[in-house]
């Protein structure tokens, strides 16, 4: 019998970080789903050669629309958790073990940084401002009432995330996990935070960029406004 939870994974050349992490995850009873978009640096074949299902995809598509391709196959598939977790070494497996035992009731578990007991490490005093800000833009003009609506590090539950049409989300960016935040509260979805330990990656590169910042404060402002025309 399949597990009933699954891991979905997006990566962009991940090769120096995917494979202690896939190490760590295979200890769990979890299905693991890589979608990779054409890494040039092999993480595809690395990923294979751990035995572990990889999607491929031509070409960088963004994290927004590989999440929406995993998610969809994972519902499609009849899975009744969907754990979402960043390649780079920032999400801990321990921690994802005590998200797992907290789920409780709750349809949607976020590891949060900024929930009591939450923390970063080595990351730069920039991108630190750079997510509280982000959070608190949010919540100011969304009020979301989630303390780290940006976090990637999250346990959907297969009901909520079949109520939320995925394919009319729209951000591609890090906004993704803003737009699934929101799009979670508008469908009713329970919502509980638990505190994690984010640990800046040691290898590879980030993704984020100025652009992917810029799609965050836009649509955020789009639907702040919106929000306050009442539509
Ligand atoms: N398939 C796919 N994965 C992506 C893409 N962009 C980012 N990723 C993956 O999404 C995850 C998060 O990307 P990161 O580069 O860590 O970006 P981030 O976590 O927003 O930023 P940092 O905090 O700087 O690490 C990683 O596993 C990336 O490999 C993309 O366009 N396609
Ligand atoms: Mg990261």
């Amino acid at each position: 019998m399949p597990n009933p939870s699954i891991v979905v994974i997006p990566t962009y050349n991940e090769f120096e970080s995917i494979g202690s992490l896939l190490h760590e995850l295979k200890k769990l009873a979890v299905d693991i789903l890589i979608i990779d978009d054409g890494s040039p640096d092999g993480t595809a074949q690395l990923c294979r050669s751990l035995g572990v299902e990889v999607f491929s995809r031509s070409g960088k598509q963004g994290l927004g629309s590989a999440y929406r391709t995993g998610f969809a196959m994972a519902l499609e598939r009849g899975y009744s958790k969907i754990i979402q977790m960043d390649a780079d070494g920032s999400h801990q497996v321990g921690d994802l073990v005590v998200m797992m035992e907290s789920i409780g009731s709750s349809e949607l578990v976020i590891g949060s940084r900024w929930t009591k007991g939450g923390a970063t490490k080595n990351w730069s005093r920039f991108r630190e401002y750079l997510s509280r800000g982000a959070n608190f833009y949010a919540n100011a003009l969304l009020s979301l009432g989630v303390k780290d609506a940006t976090a990637g590090f999250r346990i959907y539950d297969a009901g909520l995330l079949g109520r939320m049409d995925l394919p009319s989300i729209k951000s591609e960016g890090y906004c993704f996990q803003i737009e699934m935040t929101r799009r979670a509260l508008s469908r009713a979805g329970t919502i509980r935070e638990v505190p994690i330990t984010f640990i800046e990656r040691v290898q590879g590169t980030s993704k984020m960029s100025i652009s992917i910042a810029g799609e965050a404060i836009f649509r955020i402002t789009m639907w702040g406004l919106l929000r306050l025309i009442g539509r």
